[in-house]
């Protein structure tokens, strides 16, 4: 989405020197449509200008409330200007906490918010990001490219590399890429750089390798340096989803159990590439990938792994629905790792591909970032529907204790469907919150329909009548206004099914209320044909809301 942002002015004195921080400014205003211009004068009207101090005192690198040395801490000092314009100091330390001190403006001056004084300003979580994780048909090159985009600019950090079906990923391991994909690879790798993203490239070798094979282990080393090749620093070995057993006969000779192997395995790739390049880092996703964290897997596996190798985590459950302090200390106790969250939200793979995770990031306890290294984010095989629920994840990690889920949502919304398209949308979104995170249906319709079922059955039946075909009336405009297009071309696309399925139940609501007002006598068997039609559809919109209502409107239709 094309963004108004004012012309961005850089102070003379900063462009003369030829600063960095001049070709960082450059570079976001030619992302953000912004126009660029060096001035000496003040800003007017529709003007930014920008002056820059960067600096390497305590208060710039060094996060005291983590404990943590950052390169991503700001502040923002905002100024208007007499000829109408703003003149805003930014302090910071290097590229990439410039690059985030002009994603706030940015944000500042998209929200109308920016107005005279100081902000200061660091995110609580180390790492930041999302996994391309999912199975499904993995990102087109330009999803990729947009999602990049969109995460740098919502204040995330970090992206992995790991579509479960990119057969170069997982089923074909030790194959090297071909000359395409590899060039493919390299241009996501420098977009990511481009943005200041940190980028993993992960590996899934545990669908066939014998882990005692001298040749396997040679051949996962040789794959990770074609990936180094590109200029790829950072790694990902994971060993999810694959049989809990050793499965070869030479590996059950050699390894007393598959956690064996796995320590043995990550430990040599982990040794063998910090010799080849010291800068590299490695995370790990293990097999058992989920529980209280003191299992005998995982608490063995994480005492015997270098303290420099991370550990991905998804929670108690595979898709955990909430996240708590005790949990993530549990884990650093047993495995003495600062777990890595892998959470497996919004992704929509496998048995939840029926339902359409939108909703906003919750349950996760704000003091979390104390007991983690960070959260990664599951994403679905829908890009642009993902970004929903990625920019709340991105302002929770950013801010954990000022994070509040509704209104981080409804930003969200808009930023991505646009004004035109956002009251309709968050009409149909209410009716598609559903996920491991939020168990409940339909929560407006819900109460509009209780409220209606006690006015109907012990009030006055006009009333309840008037007020309920309010709310269909709205819901089937809404709908309506929807399927003729949303201007989000993507997220239009990717919905389609969701869309359809919500037009459907909102049709079926209007002959419900026609049953119920007894004003047509055919409406009982068109409220029967319409209901089987929704039902045999399994795409999740409305949960088990109208279900409920239709048992009402069947016992009314049979008098
Ligand atoms: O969660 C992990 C570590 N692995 C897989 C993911 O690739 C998959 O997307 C999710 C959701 O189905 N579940 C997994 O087990």
């Amino acid at each position: 989405m094309k963004l108004s942002l004012p012309t961005v002015c850089l102070t003379v004195q900063e462009a003369a020197v030829g600063s960095v921080s001049s070709s960082v400014i450059q570079k976001w205003c030619g992302i953000n449509d912004s126009e660029y211009r060096v001035t000496s004068k003040p800003a007017a009207a529709g003007e930014i200008r920008i002056a820059t101090i960067a600096t390497q005192s305590e208060r710039y690198t060094y996060i005291r409330e983590t404990g943590m040395l950052s390169d991503e801490i700001f502040q923002l000092d905002i100024r208007p200007e007499d000829s109408g314009g703003h003149y805003v100091e930014i302090t910071h330390s290097g590229e990439r906490s410039l690059w985030f001190a002009l994603n706030k403006l940015r944000r500042l001056v998209q929200e109308q918010l920016l107005s005279e004084g100081i902000i200061y300003d660091y995110p609580c979580f180390a790492m930041r990001g999302i996994i391309e994780g999912f199975y499904g048909k993995p990102w087109e090159a330009e999803e990729q490219q947009a999602m990049l985009r969109f995460i740098s600019a919502s204040g995330m950090n970090t992206y992995f590399y790991g579509p479960k079906d990119d057969s170069y990923h997982r089923a074909k391991w030790r194959d090297e890429y071909d000359a395409a994909s590899y060039a493919r690879l390299k241009l996501l790798f420098e977009e990511a750089n481009r943005l200041y993203l940190d980028f993993y490239y992960c590996i899934g070798p545990g669908l066939s390798m014998r882990y005692s094979s001298g040749e396997d282990r040679a051949a996962l080393i040789a794959k990770l340096k074609q990936i180094h090749g590109l200029g790829v620093r950072k790694f990902g070995l994971l060993f999810d989803d694959i049989p809990g057993e050793l499965q070869h006969a030479e590996d059950r000779n050699v390894y007393e159990d598959l956690v064996a192997a796995h320590i043995q395995v990550t430990q040599q790739v982990y040794a063998e590439l910090k010799a080849y390049d010291p800068a590299i880092q490695l995370v790990v996703c293990p097999t058992q990938y989920h529980g209280k964290g003191n299992e005998y897997y995982v608490s063995k596996l994480g005492q015997n792994l270098d303290p420099g190798i991370d550990m991905f985590w998804t929670g108690r459950y595979i898709c955990s629905r909430e996240i708590t302090l005790l949990e993530a200390a549990a884990f650093v106790q047993s495995t003495h790792h600062k777990p890595l969250y892998w959470d497996n939200y919004p992704v929509n793979d496998v048995e939840m591909k029926n339902e359409m995770h939108i909703g906003p990031y919750r349950e996760r306890d704000p003091h979390l970032y104390r007991f983690t290294r960070g959260v990664i984010a599951n994403c679905m095989e829908y890009a642009e529907s993902s970004k929903f629920a990625i920019a709340t994840v991105a302002d929770y990690l950013w801010n954990p204790i000022g994070y509040e889920p509704e209104s981080s949502w409804k930003r969200a919304v808009l930023r991505i469907v646009g004004e035109r398209d956002y009251k309709p949308f968050l009409a149909f979104a209410d009716n598609v919150l559903y996920s491991c995170l939020y168990l409940r249906n339909a929560p407006k319709l819900n109460e509009a329909i209780e409220q209606f079922l006690f006015t109907f059955d012990f009030g006055n039946r006009e009333e309840a009548l008037e007020k309920l075909g309010a709310v269909f009336s709205e819901m089937e405009a809404a709908a309506a206004h929807l399927q003729r297009g949303i201007d989000n071309r993507a997220v239009y696309t990717e919905m389609s099914r969701w869309l359809a399925k919500y037009e459907k139940g909102c049709q079926l609501l209007q002959t419900a209320w026609h049953c119920l007002n007894r004003s047509k006598s055919e409406d009982g068997v068109s409220f029967d044909l319409q209901y089987k039609a929704f039902k045999s559809d399994p795409t999740y919109v409305f949960g088990d809301i109208i279900d409920m209502f239709a048992d009402k409107v069947f016992e009314e239709i049979k008098g």
